[in-house]
């Protein structure tokens, strides 16, 4: 039988930070395992923790390594995370079974946020949230209920681009969900920078951020805030081209009858196929500055 543990495994890094009051960002790990193949995957990891190291602020990537939670990967753990078969998409949800089964489980924006809160990290940086999902409105993400409970500030691209993006902003309105858009009025459609939709506030500085963050903190608020930043302009793809793409991909997923958490992933590599990679490029290219922005606010929240 494997052993129960339920303590936080932490980086001497990220514990020492943590410990001094420096900034620390929180990365998730579905990104990684399942969000980007081999090796395009690890090198985006490395690179999406050097771009936080650089920022001024340290990186924690979180997993769940041999039933461990494990905050702050060394360079071989993030290999092996990287290159490894059959890890687990872990949302809330699978915390538990992945524990108790000594099992590897790459956390999404839920679970990487629970264990930031249960770390003491406030920032956490990533790709896209989940949301609603298209043509299937009662498919929603945990990552909505975890917003709405866990006072994590998540920076991100928007939700990912293969979801319904009014029903997922009507859904973090409900749950009191702040979404602040980064240098911008309009919600970013993750390829691309705007999606015509209006985001509740607007923010063009760290220091206004962490402004609405204090403020919800001082009022006893749950819950966490999203910080939507739009893909840089060099990499952005064109929005009738993302649409298309994303248009034929869930097309074919619906008729393939792929459900669940493995929906991702499949969209995803439809869309890379059908746009000559570059919506990979675009990808990575806005992970590595929602790093910077979210470096950025984890300094100001933390002076
Ligand atoms: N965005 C991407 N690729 C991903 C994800 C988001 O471009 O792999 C992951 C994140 O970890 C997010 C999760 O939390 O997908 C949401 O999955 P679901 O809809 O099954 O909750
Ligand atoms: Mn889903």
């Amino acid at each position: 039988m494997h052993s129960l543990d339920t303590t936080l495994h932490l980086k001497s890094e990220v514990a020492q930070a943590l410990h001094s009051g420096q900034p620390v960002v929180a990365l998730e790990s579905t990104l990684i395992t399942h969000g980007l193949p081999y090796p395009d995957n690890l090198e985006t990891a490395r690179a999406i923790e050097a771009t936080v190291r650089q920022a001024g602020a340290v990186p924690a990537t979180i997993a769940i390594l041999g039933g461990k939670l494990t905050v702050g990967l060394d360079a071989a753990q993030l290999e092996s995370l990287a290159t490894a078969q059959g890890v687990r998409k872990t949302s809330r949800r699978d915390l538990g079974t992945v524990i108790a089964q000594g099992l590897d489980g790459a956390t999404t924006v839920a679970a990487t946020m629970i264990v930031a809160a249960l770390a003491g990290i406030r920032v956490f940086a990533t790709g896209g949230i989940g949301g609603v999902h298209r043509g299937h409105p009662f498919d929603i993400s945990a990552d909505l209920a975890e917003l709405e409970r866990t006072p994590v500030t998540v920076i991100c691209a928007g939700a990912k681009s293969l979801l319904d993006l009014p029903l997922t902003l009507e859904q973090l309105e409900t749950r009191g969900v702040p979404v602040i858009g980064y240098g911008t009025s309009e919600l970013p459609a993750f390829f691309s920078r705007a999606s015509g939709l209006p985001v509740d506030s607007r923010a063009d500085t760290p220091e206004q951020v962490a402004a609405i963050v204090r403020a919800r903190r001082q009022l006893g608020l749950a819950g966490g805030e999203l910080v939507t930043v739009p893909v840089p302009v060099e990499a952005e793809l064109p929005r009738a081209e993302a649409e298309a793409a994303i248009a034929q991909a869930t097309q074919r997923a619906d008729a393939q009858g792929i459900a669940g958490a493995a929906v991702t992933p499949f969209i995803l590599a439809r869309i890379a196929e059908l746009t000559n990679g570059r919506s990979k490029q675009a990808n990575v290219a806005l992970l590595l500055n929602n790093a910077r922005v979210a470096a950025a606010i984890a300094r100001e929240l933390s002076a």
